[in-house]
């Protein structure tokens, strides 16, 4: 990491440019933020356990076709990516009452919602990622209708699969946020990728027998065992964190032997995007 210059300083996760044209580094760090930055800390480990969750996930989307940024995990925080254009929108889709549902609504958390649910939320820390509708999507020119129904597409595929994932673990998928962006291939024709990360940061997990809670909620929540439940999560699904050894071990050099992945980047070539002006944000 160090000398590197980041390209972008996120609250969780730092991006710095990759060895090739179109792909960055995505360094996963152990900071915890919450309530739009309000509460911060420290959870050691944390980055660890998540750049392992998150790259085992994206593999498992690429196995069922779902188009993403992954392309390999680099050492124990960093993964490579493909550097997409991001689209400020955080997408929520939620199958049990949580969090800010919960508070909006007056409803009992934990309540079935009755089919996924999506929500939209403006990605904007200075406006504390405010709630949007489909139709400031296109008057904030943020995609266009045929994007926004390929995301919408998408996140109830992931939903789904991930559900029967982690129900297979003993865990349920209450609500998660994802992110996604766009590649532009050499002729600037825009394909939609999933980006950013799938970790207990930015799902809620709950134990499906005990009901415990095994994502930030046990940091928003002073809940305590952040980076023990966060291992639970890893254990259940199968990965090895190389906990033990990991906090004496820096980073490795940056593998610059890059396996493209071919099949991800031709599943995107569809021509529903073809009137989108090259280059557009
Ligand atoms: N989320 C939203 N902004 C940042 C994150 N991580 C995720 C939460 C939760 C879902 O989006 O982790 O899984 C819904 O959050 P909320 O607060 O709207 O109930
Ligand atoms: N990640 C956001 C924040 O830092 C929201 C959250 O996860 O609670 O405030």
């Amino acid at each position: 990491m160090a000398g590197r210059t980041p390209i972008y300083e996120g609250k969780a996760k730092t991006l710095y440019e990759g060895p090739d044209p179109g792909t960055l580094i995505q360094y996963f760090k152990d900071d915890a933020t919450a309530f739009n930055n309000k509460k911060k800390d420290s959870i050691s480990g944390k980055g660890v356990i998540n750049n392992r969750i998150s790259e085992f996930i994206f593999e498992r989307l690429t196995e069922i076709g779902i188009p993403n940024h992954f392309i390999k995990r680099l050492n124990m925080r960093e993964q490579l990516i493909y550097a997409v254009e991001i689209i400020p929108i955080e997408v929520i889709v939620r199958n049990y009452v949580a969090g800010s549902f919960a508070e909006r609504f007056k409803a009992e958390e934990g309540e079935p919602i009755g089919g996924p649910l999506i929500e939209f939320c403006l990605k904007d820390d200075k406006l504390g990622d405010p709630f949007i509708a489909e139709e400031h999507i296109y008057a904030f020119d943020l995609c266009d209708p045929v994007e926004l129904e390929e995301i919408r597409l998408h996140t109830i595929r992931i939903n789904d699969y991930l559900s029967g994932l982690f129900r297979g673990c003993g865990i349920r998928l209450a609500d998660m946020k994802l992110e996604f962006g766009r590649q532009y291939d050499e002729t600037g024709y825009p394909m939609l990728m999933l980006a950013d990360e799938i970790s207990p940061d930015n799902c809620r997990l709950w134990d499906i027998k005990t009901g415990e809670k095994m994502d930030k909620d046990r940091f928003r929540r002073d809940l305590g065992g952040v980076s023990e439940y966060y291992r639970e999560v890893a254990n259940r699904l199968g990965i090895s964190t190389g906990m033990n050894t990991m906090e004496l071990v820096e980073p490795e050099e940056v593998d610059t032997d890059i396996e493209k992945k071919p099949t991800v980047r031709k599943a995107h070539r569809k021509p529903k995007l073809a009137s989108r002006k090259p280059g557009k944000k």
